[in-house]
């Protein structure tokens, strides 16, 4: 099975990106030369990740990194999505320490060396452990570490880098991290999830500016994930129920960035639940961008609800991933759409796309069919939006290989390449082929 485009689509055009993406805890290992996370101490409480596993090897690419460079020089990619450690990079007293600064000169010099661009970001979820000790991203003190983090890091790394994003998705570190508390550091309170998400993006504000300081050049922006809502019922209860889920989880971080505002349920919040913004915060977090990451997976549906306003539908009857996700991509078309029409925006770069399906690896081969059915249904999304007039410049699979999947672990499988964890050793699944076949193809 092959992936195509259209002839004449911007995306077989050769200044489109395509890339793969990983994120350090998920992949990395080597946990031993770095400090502590949240997301360490978060696997060693029971109950928390679904297979007991951690992050302690992953997929040993602490040690393995230089065939992985060559792997994804072989899948033929334009640019490859990785993320810094925080704590690899600096000593708990905020000095550099040097041996986790090389390890990333090292890595990123061997990308360049291989003509690939290099997208990082600057925090994929792995905040070191001693500033959660000091309340985590609920201590707005956390912010100007932060920033001081991304000027430090962007001194010692900016030659290397094409693109730095300040944030992976503020919404999983805050919703899923304090409100829900069903990722690290799993704390579980509606305000915990408000303030920390307000925290979060003054982080990224204070970064920002750094960034546009000390490299100018290169192309700054964050990522965002989008789960579009939509009503089960076109009754206006239905409908008003979806636009306020649509305010809480999605445009809750894409708003202050580009309009400097909540969206107006703040004003129907409790004073305990509000977020505590200081004068001065809106303007800092809409510092202007070069670019907006978007990750999509899935949709959501939803209905009222009587007490808690709204309502998720689990799917029924629709095609599945293996995360128990509706693939949907129309839904991809529409949020690309909407949000180039809410919007004044930058470029988009499609930051994460892909899906985890039941793999299996027999002599060698994982024919995965299902996932390359699923890149081309969204590829053909993007497409669309971009016939229409929606600004997209790249596009990432999420993910160049099989990796720790956060609170399931081990047990979902992501990747474009196969990791048989066992012996470390990775197989170029069909969908990875097929990525790089189209990829290559292009004039
Ligand atoms: C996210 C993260 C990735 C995940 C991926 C699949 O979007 O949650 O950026 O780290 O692994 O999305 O869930």
């Amino acid at each position: 099975m092959k992936l195509s485009l259209p002839e004449n689509s911007r995306m077989l055009e050769k200044d489109f990106t395509f890339g793969v993406a990983t994120a350090s805890f998920q992949i990395e290992g080597g946990i031993d030369h770095r400090q502590p996370c949240i997301w360490d101490t978060f696997c060693a409480k029971s109950g928390t990740i679904a297979d007991k596993s951690d992050g302690s090897v992953a997929c040993n690419h602490f040690n393995l990194w230089q065939q992985d460079v060559q792997l994804i020089a072989d899948m033929g990619v334009d640019a490859y999505r990785l993320s810094i450690a925080w704590g690899r990079v600096l000593n708990e007293d905020g000095s550099k320490n040097s041996a986790g600064v090389e390890f990333y000169r090292n890595l990123l010099r061997g990308l360049k060396t291989k003509n690939i661009k290099t997208f990082v970001t600057l925090y994929h979820w792995d905040l070191p452990q001693h500033l959660e000790d000091n309340g985590g991203w609920l201590n707005r003190q956390t912010a100007y570490a932060f920033r001081d983090y991304a000027d430090l890091i962007s001194r010692e790394l900016g030659d290397l880098v094409d693109s730095w994003a300040t944030l992976n998705e503020p919404f999983c570190s805050s919703y899923l991290g304090y409100e829900a508390g069903i990722h690290a550091p799993g704390k579980g309170q509606q305000s915990y999830g408000r303030k920390s998400a307000h925290h979060l993006l003054l982080a990224h504000g204070l970064a920002m500016q750094v960034l546009q300081k000390n490299c100018p050049d290169s192309m700054n922006g964050i990522v965002l994930n989008f789960t579009p809502g939509y009503s089960v019922s076109d009754s206006a209860e239905d409908m008003q129920a979806t636009a306020y889920a649509n305010d809480y989880f999605n445009w809750w971080y894409s708003r202050p960035i580009f309009e400097g505002k909540y969206p107006d349920i703040i004003d129907s919040f409790d004073d305990s639940i509000k977020p505590d913004i200081e004068s001065g915060d809106m303007e800092i977090i809409a510092t202007p961008i070069d670019f907006l990451g978007v990750n999509f997976y899935t949709r959501a549906v939803y209905k009222a609800h009587p007490t808690s306003i709204f309502e998720e539908i689990p799917p029924s009857d629709v095609p599945l991933t293996d995360m128990g996700w509706e693939i949907y991509p129309q839904a991809f078309t529409q949020l690309l759409s909407e949000l180039h029409s809410r919007y004044s925006l930058p470029p988009i770069y499609i930051t994460e796309n892909g899906a985890a399906m039941p793999d299996q690896l027999t002599a060698g081969v994982v024919n995965d069919l299902g996932r390359i059915q699923y890149y081309q249904d969204h590829m053909n999304a993007v497409n669309a939006a971009i016939d229409v007039g929606v600004n997209v410049q790249g596009y990432f699979g999420w993910s160049l290989m099989d990796n720790f999947e956060w609170a399931l672990g081990y047990t979902k499988r992501f990747g474009l390449v196969y990791v048989d964890y066992d012996t470390q050793q990775r197989y170029v699944k069909e969908s990875g082929k097929a990525y790089t076949k189209l990829i290559t193809s292009r004039s």
